[in-house]
């Protein structure tokens, strides 16, 4: 039989077009898996792809592994240089039983409509369980638009969590990452830099005037706080964090494949402690090490070199005699605001060095 080609199947095929489009270039939705297929030319496999899921900080709680992740979305908001497509409305909590098995969504953690002092833009979160209590730390913009790190508290790791009602009292811009040290004590270090609005703080005091620094000056430092026992408030002011290069020099701002720009990280290693941190707009993971929780850290190198994508943005946790390294990247979606995590082995060299991680084979 024949077919000869007529207004009925011209409007046949101009149906299968357009549908074929829809498919392709819809946002994913829950229940939609967003089609991975092999690894191709990258490393690893985004741990999940019905979310879009980014900056995974993870921990290993109640004998499974739990990861807080930012929840990106679709938004019509244009790309620029202070992040505003970044706009995030929830935090969902994923979690596996070891390494490679399956992953679970646990759903909606904590929507920035039950944060009574946010507006808009829940970024990279973090968490902590002390005496029987999970906290969740994360950044929002409050109501003027600044931005402040708040916490909200679960009985269970999963959440759902509910927030207080103020940010911490003292702090500001994004990326919160707690560390609790061996002796219990639990530190909250954060910043970051342009959209971060880490420049316009100076001393701890807001300054909308500030700018971001020229080449020639010393690099803007990510902030430390010890937490007070009750974990939410801080112990007295931020204080910046030293980093500097083999002879103790801080870096420029013109170094700025090492300086600091966001996404700091801390875990502690044979005694020592590793600062990690995202070098921004030259997106790199790159690490210092020093001897207590405030540094000042010397500079080491490069833990995970640019992955797809504009940001860069990671955690590192030890899992039995292992350790991993969980990152993002842009795999499934290909675009910046995106992105999916990952998560891969690390190892240290017997100098206590990290071998630097490539997201591609
Ligand atoms: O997810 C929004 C922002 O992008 C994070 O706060 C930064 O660290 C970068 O990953």
């Amino acid at each position: 039989m024949y077919c000869t080609p007529g207004k009925t199947s011209f409007k046949y095929l101009l149906s299968v077009i357009v549908i074929f489009y829809m498919v392709a270039c819809s946002p994913p939705r829950a229940g939609r898996a967003i089609t991975e297929g092999t690894t191709g030319k990258y490393a690893s496999r985004p741990l999940v792809s019905h979310i879009y899921t980014a900056d995974p900080s993870a921990h290993y709680f109640d004998g499974k592994i739990f990861i807080y992740p930012s929840h990106d979305t679709a938004t019509s908001t244009t790309e620029n240089d202070n992040g505003d497509h970044f706009r995030m409305a929830d935090y969902r909590i994923l979690s596996m039983d070891s390494i490679g098995g399956k992953v679970t969504d646990h759903g909606v953690a904590l929507k920035v409509e039950d944060v009574p002092w946010a507006s808009q833009q829940l970024w990279a979160p973090d968490a902590a369980f002390s005496q029987g209590t999970y906290y969740l730390y994360f950044p929002a913009k409050d109501k003027q638009g600044l931005f402040k790190i708040g916490v909200a508290t679960s009985p269970k790791p999963e959440g759902p969590f509910t927030a207080e009602k103020e940010p911490l009292k003292g702090t500001y811009s994004i990326d919160p990452a707690v560390f609790r040290d061996d002796d219990g004590s639990f530190y909250l270090y954060f910043g970051g830099i342009w959209g971060g609005q880490l420049q316009n703080w100076n001393n701890n005091r807001y300054d909308s005037s500030a700018k971001l620094r020229n080449k020639d000056e010393t690099a803007i430092l990510p902030r430390v706080a010890r937490l007070s026992p009750g974990m939410k408030s801080l112990e007295g002011e931020p204080a910046e964090i030293k980093i500097t290069d083999s002879n103790g020099n801080l870096f420029l701002e013109k170094d700025n494949d090492k300086r600091f720009f966001e996404a700091a990280w801390m875990h502690k290693y044979n005694g020592k402690y590793y600062l990690s941190y995202s070098t921004g707009d030259t997106h790199n993971i790159v690490y210092a090490i020093g001897d207590n929780p405030y540094g000042p850290f010397k500079y080491q190198g490069v833990i995970l070199k640019p992955v797809d994508g504009w940001t860069n943005h990671h955690s590192i946790i030890q899992i039995g005699d292992k350790w991993y390294l969980f990152y993002h990247d842009t795999q499934l979606s290909g675009k910046t605001h995106l992105r999916n995590v990952k998560v891969t082995e690390m190892k240290y060299n017997s100098d206590g060095t990290i071998q630097p991680l490539s997201a591609f084979k």
